[in-house]
Order: C-alpha cells, then sequence, then structure tokens
C-alpha cells in the first residue's frame, strides 16, 4: 500500500519545505519535489495543499487507567489513545506504576495488561518508582536492559503514596548514571505541602482554590532545586522535571543548564493557558476540574510569559499533557467540602498539537519549535528518534496534515475524552487537525474516525538521544 501525501509545506524542527510525502507500508520512502513526478502511482493520494505536514505528536506523559485520589484516571487506553489521535497524537509514553512494596516487573506487566489490544496508536511506557529498594534498583537496570523502558519517574510529593526521600532518590540517580536511564522527577516538597494542607483545611479554607494556595512556587523551585544538586552528586545524572509550571522552578533548571549540566524540562498547555484566579478560583466546587499536581499558577506573577519564554530558549524542551481526567461527577466530587480529597489531574491528550499551535498564531513560537516541542524533542529525549518525531525517509509513516485555515472549538460536547468537562470549554484554536496517519495508515480524516482499537504496538525505547 501506497500513499502520497501532496503538495503540503513539510515542518521540521530545523525548517519547512513545501514537499511530497511518499509512503510505503508503515514507512516513509522520500520527501519529494512536487515539481517532480516520478513513474509510481501511489494506492491514495491525500492533497495537503495549503496546509502543514508535521510528525505525528508524541505526548511523552500520560496516565490512562491510573489508580489514584481513591478513583481511577477516566481514560483507558482504549478511550485515551482514541481521542489522542483525533487531536494528531500518533505516540503516547504512559506511567506505568510500582507500588511501595510491590515488585517493580509486576507493576509494568499490569500495565501490559491494561493497554495490550486497546490501543488505538503506538506506545510506551516509563515506570514509577513508589518504593526505591535494592530490589526496584536491580529492575531499572533490567528494565532498560530488556524492556525498553529507559525513564524513571519519582516523586518528592506524595508522602505516603509515591513519595521518595532524598537518599532513595540519590540510590535511584546513582543507578540511572550507569546504566543510561533518565530519572524524572515531580519536583514539590510534599512534607511542606502536607503541613499547608493540613493548616489550611483546619482553619476551614477548603474550597478548590486552596489547592493552589497550599502548594506555592517556592516549594516547586526548593524542590527542584534539590533534586538538581541530588543529580550533580550522582555524576550529572540526567533529569528531567516534569510539568514544571513556576517562574522560580524554571530558572533553576535554567540555571544549571547554563552550567552544561543534564538537567532537561517539560511543561503542559494547563500552564501555558489556565490561571490559579480564573479556573481553580471558580465559583463554588467549578474549581475542582482544574486540580491538578503542580497547580495553576497565579496570573499576577510572569508564569505563562516565562514558560512560552522557556520554550523558545529550550530551558522547557517538550510539551507534554500530564494527561490525568477525572469526571466531575463521582470522581473529582469526592472532594466536595474538602479540597485535600479532590483527584488531582487534568485531561488534555486531544488538544495538545492544537493548544501549542495557537502559541504559534499567537507570536510565541515559531513553526518549527512547535513541532520540536510536541513530536521532534519527545522523540529524542526518550529513545524514540528517528522512528517517531521527523518526517524523513525510513521514519514511520506517522503524519498530520494540519489546517491553518481552519479552526478548533474545544468543548465537551465534541471531545472524545472519557470526560464530562472540558478543561478548555469554549476555546478556539486557529488551526485544525484535518489528517491524522499512523504508521501509513489514515485513523482520522476530516475529524472521521478510520483507525481501530488493537492497532496500537508497544514501542520498547533506547536511550536518550541527549545522554552525554
Ligand atoms: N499530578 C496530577 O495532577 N495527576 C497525576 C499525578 C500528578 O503528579
Ligand atoms: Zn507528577
Ligand atoms: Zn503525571
Amino acid at each position: 500500500m501506497s500513499l502520497l501525501v501532496k503538495g503540503g509545506t513539510v515542518v521540521g524542527p530545523t525548517g519547512t519545505q513545501v514537499a511530497d510525502v511518499l509512503v510505503e507500508g508503515e514507512k516513509i520512502v522520500a520527501l519529494l519535489d512536487p515539481s517532480f513526478s516520478p513513474a509510481i502511482s501511489p494506492d491514495e493520494v491525500i492533497d495537503a495543499a495549503g496546509k502543514y505536514v508535521i510528525p505525528g505528536g508524541i505526548d511523552a506523559h500520560t496516565h490512562m487507567e491510573m489508580p489514584f485520589g481513591g478513583t481511577s484516571a477516566s481514560d483507558t487506553f482504549d478511550t485515551g489513545t482514541r481521542a489522542a489521535a483525533h487531536g494528531g497524537t500518533t505516540t503516547i509514553i504512559d506511567f506505568a506504576i510500582q507500588r511501595t512494596g510491590e515488585v517493580v516487573q509486576d507493576g509494568l506487566a499490569a500495565w501490559h495488561a491494561k493497554s495490550e489490544g486497546n490501543c488505538h496508536i503506538d506506545y510506551a511506557f516509563h515506570m514509577i518508582l513508589g518504593g526505591v529498594d535494592t530490589d526496584a534498583l536491580k529492575a531499572m537496570d533490567q528494565l532498560v536492559a530488556d524492556e525498553g523502558i529507559t525513564s524513571f519517574k519519582l516523586f518528592m510529593a506524595y508522602p505516603g503514596v509515591f513519595y521518595s526521600d532524598d537518599g532513595q532518590i540519590l540510590r535511584a540517580m546513582q543507578t540511572a548514571r550507569d546504566n543510561g536511564a533518565m530519572i524524572m522527577m515531580h519536583a514539590e516538597n510534599g512534607i511542606a505541602i502536607d503541613v499547608l494542607v493540613q493548616q489550611a483545611v483546619a482553619r476551614g479554607e477548603t474550597d478548590p482554590i486552596y489547592h493552589g494556595i497550599t502548594r506555592p512556587a517556592a516549594l516547586e523551585a526548593e524542590a527542584t532545586n534539590r533534586a538538581i544538586a541530588l543529580a550533580e552528586v550522582a555524576r550529572d545524572c540526567p533529569l528531567y522535571i516534569v510539568h514544571l509550571s513556576a517562574s522560580q522552578a524554571l530558572e533553576r533548571v535554567a540555571e544549571a543548564r547554563d552550567k552544561g549540566r543534564n538537567v532537561f524540562a517539560e511543561t503542559c498547555p494547563q500552564y501555558l493557558y489556565l490561571t490559579l484566579e480564573d479556573q481553580l478560583g471558580a465559583p463554588g466546587f467549578e474549581g475542582a476540574k482544574w486540580v491538578c499536581s503542580t497547580p495553576l499558577r497565579s496570573k499576577h506573577e510572569s508564569h505563562a510569559k516565562d514558560l512560552w519564554k522557556g520554550l523558545r530558549s529550550n530551558d522547557l524542551a517538550i510539551v507534554s499533557t500530564d494527561h490525568c481526567p477525572f469526571c466531575m461527577k463521582d470522581q473529582k466530587e469526592l472532594g466536595l467540602g474538602d479540597f485535600s480529597k479532590i483527584p488531582n489531574g487534568i485531561g488534555g491528550v486531544e488538544h495538545r498539537v492544537d493548544l501549542i499551535y495557537q502559541g504559534v498564531v499567537d507570536g510565541q513560537l515559531s513553526l518549527e519549535r512547535w513541532v520540536e516541542t510536541i513530536a521532534t524533542t519527545p522523540a529524542r529525549m526518550f529513545g524514540l528518534y528517528p522512528q517517531k518525531g521527523i518526517v524523513a525517509p525510513g521514519s514511520d509513516a506517522d503524519l498530520v496534515v494540519y489546517d491553518p485555515n481552519a479552526t478548533t472549538r474545544i468543548g465537551v460536547e465534541t471531545h472524545h475524552m472519557n470526560m464530562d468537562y472540558s478543561a478548555y470549554e469554549g476555546v478556539e484554536i486557529q488551526g485544525r487537525v484535518g489528517t491524522v496517519i499512523s504508521r501509513g495508515e489514515v485513523i482520522v480524516a476530516d475529524g472521521n474516525y478510520h483507525g481501530r482499537k488493537g492497532r496500537g504496538k508497544f514501542l520498547k525505547r533506547g536511550l536518550s538521544s541527549y545522554l552525554v
């Protein structure tokens, strides 16, 4: 089966070119000058004139079906990966979980059992370590060597749930330094946050906005700084700060990077567009929709502006979603009358490509940087490049034909995620995902779905391309 995506502007991390993209089977085989008419008659031609042709999006941070906060994230691998496909994402990297006391490989097996046969797009895993002990450290080596899992997430937050102390973090970092893995860090000082939460609840400050007030930027910056210091002691173990939201944390990352350290960071669309006051502070219990950690930050400070700047300067390398959806009904409602019981998480896997394209429209990012932050760098950071993340011969034919002359209106009535609200209700994007191709197969065309559950393959990942 051959396919020609004809006459579009192919966007890559280093520039744009008008080209025909020739696909044979699951792979891109050539980028052709449109004036050149080779003696081929492809089985299918997609007209991309006037449109961008970009690599399929890679969302490097999702939590499908994650048990958390007394419930489970509402998107399954089936619903979540289908929604991702609608939004131009053709690969996710989800987080398998080892709980405290659990064997790491058992946690991984549970994630394979949930996902296998259910995904609409390709998928890979990071591993959350909820209990760093000698066995877990040995398991890290085995996962890197045999399982294609080359990144491990640790938590400085959530004492009693996923929390690791500094000694555990250091040991995991030393192991990663030796086996080439990346340590991903949820950088918030959870011990101090828990004190602030207890004090707020005792004062009767129970509305959702207090979720944000009790997780101050200073405690994100402190944990970020501590993680960077621990990684330095672990002989500059590669460190990736997840869901960075605060200017002060970004400053710590920028300082480390200026010194040439192996420190990387991502942010998420919610921190670029949504705020403590306007969303988390919405009247009544409404703000529960936007309870996530790290929290939304104040619009009276310069966080969002600084994060866009960080994306331009590469101090922020990637935009992921931290997709962890919960419905209002029966899930977020667990925290009625007590913000500390609201399950933490926002769903957005369907909207990342569009929301960051809006940054191009608004003059925040170049086209090239859009593609780099949503596809190319995630592939390089997490050992999927050049199979994924680039429109080039030899790469998987994961392509999005993106129409800059159409618009997208985000809302619960039209989205495909298993959520009973949208975190971005009514937001208009000056662009639209047209055709989505995954390994040579058209899975979305003009909003209509043509893929199927189970077609997505598990990807064993290599080491990060950014390792030194
Ligand atoms: N933050 C969230 O908001 N949800 C899932 C886990 C996390 O760290
Ligand atoms: Zn986290
Ligand atoms: Zn997360």
